[in-house]
């Protein structure tokens, strides 16, 4: 059994980032400029704009962090994002989900314009990801093919399965591992809530992903021998002793599955890594001009 090591990939990956800007600004360029508006003060938001923030430190990029109380309305949220589309020294943002109820996430998903998204998470990139077009992947779904890549994992012919069906992670994986490409050419199965007999799926697959948002769901007995185990579980896991008053776990058992695993993610410091490395990536490609020619 081996461990993805998603803190030293990303690490590398931002080293690789930091090049290109210097190349990038040494020919006249701008560093690429990421802005995030978070709305209210839930801690997990704030931790990953928090994370997003330094990771565009550590790669050379400028980053604007806007933030707004959570009972700003719907209305304003949409003003700050019609600033940020027409703002030119903006190259893509994000808003930070979830967002509080009164607010249509939906809504303001749509509003923001498909060449500044850099979540890649309106549907003109997410159909332009589903044709295998020029688009803004989705951050966690790039950071796993990320992964793949750089630990040669084959993809091809291999039975995929995974587990949630959500726009920004296990719908957009399942398409992207189907496609015929590298990663890719793979058979993927989606098992969601409503499947039944998961295990007789599970136990098939040679990779496993597991995007529930269930704390340790899978166990060891779900799983083949020599399966590779992607987890995206991020799941704060209440532990009063800690100083921190929770750990965070992944949705997958590691102690039970990892002695199963040719190879696996650990939680914290696997996938979520990687996840926020994409979006410099394709902050990146936004600055660059890369996907959207205007
Ligand atoms: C790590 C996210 C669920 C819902 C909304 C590194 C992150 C997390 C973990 C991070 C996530 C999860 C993000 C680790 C961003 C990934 O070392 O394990 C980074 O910042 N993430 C998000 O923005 O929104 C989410 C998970």
């Amino acid at each position: 059994m081996a461990i993805i090591d998603g803190k030293k990939l990303a690490g590398e990956i931002r080293a690789e980032l930091a090049g290109q800007v210097e190349e990038l600004v040494a020919n006249g360029g701008n560093a690429p400029h990421l802005a995030a508006v978070l709305v209210g003060d839930d801690p997990a938001s704030q931790v990953y704009v928090r994370n997003k923030v330094r990771s565009c430190e550590k790669a050379g990029f400028r980053s604007t962090l806007i933030r707004k109380p959570a009972d700003v309305s719907e209305a304003e949220l949409l003003a700050i994002v019609d600033q940020l589309n027409n703002d030119a020294s903006v190259d893509g943002f994000i808003v930070q989900l979830p967002l509080p109820r009164h607010i249509n996430e939906e809504k303001v998903t749509l509003a923001i314009y498909p060449a500044k998204d850099v979540d890649g998470f309106h549907p003109v990139n997410f159909g332009r990801m589903a044709q295998g077009l020029p688009c803004y992947l989705p951050a966690t779904p790039a950071g796993i093919l990320e992964m793949i890549r750089r630990y040669d994992i084959p993809t091809e012919g291999k039975e995929v399965v995974v587990i949630g069906r959500s726009n920004i992670v296990g719908t957009p994986i399942s398409i992207l591992l189907s496609r015929k490409d590298y990663p890719g050419n793979a058979t993927v199965t989606i098992c969601h809530s409503r499947t039944k007999g998961l295990e007789n799926h599970t136990r098939r697959a040679d990779i496993l992903i597991a995007a529930i948002g269930s704390p340790e769901f899978v166990k060891g007995d779900m799983v083949k021998e020599g399966v590779v185990v992607i987890d995206v579980g991020m799941n704060r896991v209440e532990e009063p002793d800690t100083e921190k008053g929770y750990r965070l776990c992944g949705d997958v058992h590691f102690d039970s599955v990892a002695p199963k695993a040719s190879l696996i993610t650990p939680v914290p410091g696997g996938v979520g890594q990687l996840t926020v490395v994409s979006l410099l990536i394709n902050t990146l490609k936004a600055a660059r001009r890369e996907v959207y020619r205007t």
